[in-house]
Order: structure tokens, then C-alpha cells, then sequence
């Protein structure tokens, strides 16, 4: 299974993704299925690009995340390792060096793009021949919204129905190029998050009022931003992906103690999208489990979006993306 230099090596790129139909609570945390389906943009030039090399005979993994090591990073890369070497069948440790061109931990969904690049440059490097769904699966038993960066363009993350969680796969719904929206990230904050995703979804399922309420209204709304996102009717997927969005915050603030995902820059950024759609420009924002403001907007308005988040108070950058690829390979 080694390459032509006798090494188990490889390297793959993936890019985030945001949920516009959102993704929150688990109904099986062992085996990372989620209580609902959803449905995302792949993003394009914000990037992980993730070095793997296994080592036969080496104990034990060495991770390098933007240069530095990351004990509780770490011990998520190697369980996810043990996967790809369960699959394989064999036990040798692995060096991993893998960065990000944004900020990692601050609600830019750094561990999608992370584990979807580590599972397909891992399954290369030992030769593993999976399909895109089989390595979504696996991506999703890491963290849950990698699974959808498997994919590029607009993405579905289904619930599934089967125990063993093989049919929880995310599969492409339309190509990026069909309808190439724009993304103008509001940066409002650049530090970690309090509450991690897997922590704050816990204690929403066994918090909050409305977690049931969540659960029973989720197929509506896929049904709805599917339609939307096959017909390119912007207008539609304006209104529920803000409604889930609005949604999900809501569940989480019910939590006790409630998870208070944003800053009041990222309020006042709502608050500015929704002016601006009201003067005709089309754009919707989205928020997930951080401070920063995602605008998706018609590629004709992005300056204008871009110009009217960079003037709110608080707002400290502008990131400026297009909808991207899947994971794939790079040159190591
Ligand atoms: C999403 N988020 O659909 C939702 C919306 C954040 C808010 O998926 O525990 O890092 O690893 O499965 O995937 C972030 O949660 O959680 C997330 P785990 P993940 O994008």
C-alpha cells in the first residue's frame, strides 16, 4: 500500500462549511448521529490542508496544529485516526501537521474543514479505497459537520435511520457553480470559544424546553431550503435560513445555563443585513455556534455587503469568500 517512496503519506485540502438549515443536538453521541438533518455551503478559500504520514512501529500520534501542539486537539485527531486504522488493520502511529487560513475555534467551522481533510488524507495514505459517501461517514463520526465537507456546493447532511449510522451521509444537493453566491464573513471576535459545539449541544438536549420543538419542525425546513436551493430561489433560501438560524439560537439560549453564542457586533451585523434587504439587496445572514457573522449575499451585492459589515462597530475583518469544492487531494 506504500507510495512509490515506501511511505504511507498523503495530503488533502478541505474547506468549511455553514449550515443554513442548522445541525444541533445528537441522538447517539458514541456514534455521532445527529438528532437532525441538514443542509450547508461549501466555502472555497478559506482552507485546511492536512499532512499525513503513518509510521510503522511509531507508538502513539504526533499532531502539529498551525505549528503548535494541542493536548485535548490532539486526542480528537487520534480517535479519528483509530478509524481509518480500524479499517485498515494495522496500529502505527502518525505524524499530522495541519493549519488553517482562519481562525481556528471561533464558530468558522474549523473542525469541519479539519476532520474532513484528515479522514481523506488518512484513508489515502493507507491506501484505503473509500468512496466520498463511505468517507463522509467517517468524517462525521469526528466531528458532525465534516461530513458535509466531503462534499462541495450546496450539501445535505441526512439524519438516517439505521442504528448503526452508515446511512447518516451528507450528499451533494447542487454544484457551486450552478449558483455561486458570495460570503462575506463579519469577524467580531478572534478568541476561542467558551462552549465548544459537542458540549453546547449536550446540554441543550438536556436543558432546553424547546429541544422536542427543534427536533419535530427540522423536516419542514430541509424540505423547504432544498426546494429553495434547486429552484435558486434566493428570496426562500433568505427566510428559513435565517429562521433556522434564529431557531437554533433561540434552543440554545433556552439551555440552562444558556449558551450566549454572540457579542453585541454580531447583533448589530443582523440588524444591518436585514436593513440592507430591505433596500432590495440580496443578502441573509447566518450564525452558528461563535461570534461571527456569515452575510450570503447574489454575487452583485458583495461589495456593498462587505462595505456595510466592515462599518459596524465591533467588526474587526471581513473575510470575502465564493462556494468551493470538496476535500481533495494536494501534493504533500
Ligand atoms: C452546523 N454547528 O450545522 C451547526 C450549527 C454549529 C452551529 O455543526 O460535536 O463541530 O463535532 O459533531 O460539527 C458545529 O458542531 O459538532 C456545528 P460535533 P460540530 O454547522
Amino acid at each position: 500500500r506504500a507510495d512509490a517512496s515506501g511511505e504511507f503519506h498523503a495530503a488533502s485540502q478541505a474547506q468549511p462549511n455553514i449550515a443554513l438549515v442548522k445541525y444541533w443536538g445528537k441522538r447517539d453521541a458514541a456514534l455521532n448521529l445527529p438528532a437532525v438533518g441538514s443542509i450547508s455551503i461549501t466555502l472555497d478559500s478559506l482552507w485546511t490542508r492536512t499532512d499525513v504520514r503513518f509510521v510503522p512501529g511509531q507508538k502513539g500520534d504526533r499532531v502539529s496544529l498551525n505549528g503548535r501542539s494541542d493536548e485535548a486537539e490532539s486526542r480528537r485527531i487520534t480517535a479519528c485516526l483509530d478509524l481509518l486504522r480500524q479499517r485498515a488493520a494495522v496500529d502505527w502511529g502518525a505524524d499530522v501537521a495541519s493549519r488553517n487560513n482562519f481562525p481556528t475555534a471561533a464558530g468558522l467551522a474549523s473542525s469541519a474543514s479539519g476532520f474532513a481533510a484528515l479522514v481523506h488524507a488518512g484513508a489515502r495514505a493507507l491506501g484505503l479505497q473509500l468512496s466520498d459517501a463511505e468517507q463522509s461517514v467517517l468524517a462525521r463520526r469526528c466531528s458532525g459537520s465534516a461530513a458535509r465537507s466531503i462534499f462541495g456546493g450546496y450539501v445535505e447532511w441526512a439524519h438516517g435511520r439505521l442504528a448503526d449510522g452508515t446511512d447518516s451521509v451528507a450528499q451533494p444537493l447542487l454544484a457551486a457553480e450552478s449558483w455561486p453566491l458570495r460570503v462575506a464573513v463579519a469577524i467580531t471576535s478572534k478568541a476561542a470559544k467558551q462552549v465548544g459545539s459537542s458540549e453546547g449541544m449536550r446540554r441543550t438536549a438536556q436543558t432546553s424546553p424547546y429541544q422536542s420543538a427543534w427536533v419535530d419542525t427540522q423536516e419542514a425546513d430541509l424540505t423547504t431550503a432544498r426546494n429553495a436551493i434547486l429552484a435558486r430561489d434566493f428570496e426562500a433560501l433568505a427566510l428559513i435560513s435565517e429562521y433556522s438560524c434564529l431557531k437554533m439560537h433561540a434552543l440554545a439560549m433556552a439551555a440552562q445555563p444558556g449558551l450566549l453564542y454572540w457579542n453585541g457586533a454580531t447583533m448589530e451585523c443582523m440588524h444591518r443585513v436585514r436593513a440592507l434587504r430591505q433596500q432590495g439587496l440580496p443578502v441573509f445572514f447566518t450564525v452558528d455556534a461563535g461570534p461571527q457573522l456569515k452575510a450570503v449575499c447574489e454575487p452583485s451585492a458583495i461589495e456593498e455587503v462587505k462595505a456595510a459589515l466592515r462599518d459596524v462597530p465591533g467588526v474587526l475583518d471581513v473575510l470575502d469568500t465564493g462556494l468551493g469544492a470538496g476535500a481533495r487531494a494536494i501534493s504533500p
